[in-house]
């Protein structure tokens, strides 16, 4: 896991100086907290839903500090996620690529989670998770699934990846700091 964490120092090395507030969301079961957990501990943690939310820190390197959202995706808890849009600087959003029954249900709360008020011109980076199933569905059929083509007034990248080993993590984090950067820029921060 070393090579993890070499891997994202590399690639955030661009970025000196850069805090952001990430949301990460999805459906229940989608890996949101195995994920948080992968980029903040570098382990696989055993998981109970989120009830509520977990919030960390992570410096992938010195002076670049991701602040880290990740709220519940059970229905009921999903009523909770527009109290946590202030201030987001980029959108996270996880799927469990090995479930396509649930694309259109992740599509929708997708959809309306950035027609948000509060949410306009925050860039996504869409997580196609658990690509290590053998059900997994290749990232085209996430993206053609979630509608993300027609997707306007966001910046987006989607990303497979594998929280369990964490591979696709440091790409989707680099990509991630990249978007923030450019709407931070036109914000002139
Ligand atoms: N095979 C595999 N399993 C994964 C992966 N990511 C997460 N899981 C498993 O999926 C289940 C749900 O993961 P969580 O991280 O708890 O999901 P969550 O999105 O936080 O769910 P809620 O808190 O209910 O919203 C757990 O059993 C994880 O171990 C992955 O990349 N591959
Ligand atoms: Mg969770």
């Amino acid at each position: 896991m070393g090579i993890l964490l070499s891997r994202v120092q590399e690639m955030l090395s661009n970025f000196y100086g850069m805090q952001a507030r990430i949301l990460l969301l999805g459906l229940d079961n989608a890996g949101k907290t195995t994920i948080i957990y992968r980029l903040k501990l570098n382990e696989t943690v055993t998981t109970i839903p989120t009830l509520g939310f977990n919030v960390e820190t992570v410096e992938p390197i010195r002076n670049v500090t991701f602040t880290l959202w990740d709220v519940g995706g059970q229905v009921r808890i999903r009523a909770l996620w527009r109290h946590y849009q202030s201030n987001t600087d980029g959108l996270v959003f996880v799927v469990d690529s090995a479930d396509p029954e649930r694309f259109e249900e992740a599509g929708a709360e997708l959809e309306a989670m950035l027609g948000a008020d509060l949410m306009q011109g925050v860039p996504l980076v869409l997580l196609a998770n658990k690509q290590d199933l053998p059900g997994a569905r290749p990232i085209t059929d996430i993206v053609e699934a979630l509608g993300l083509r027609k997707l306007q007034g966001h910046k987006w990248h989607v990303q497979g990846c594998c929280a369990v080993s964490g591979q696709g993590l440091p790409e989707a984090l680099e990509k991630l700091a990249e978007m923030v950067k450019q709407k931070q820029k036109a914000r002139g921060l």
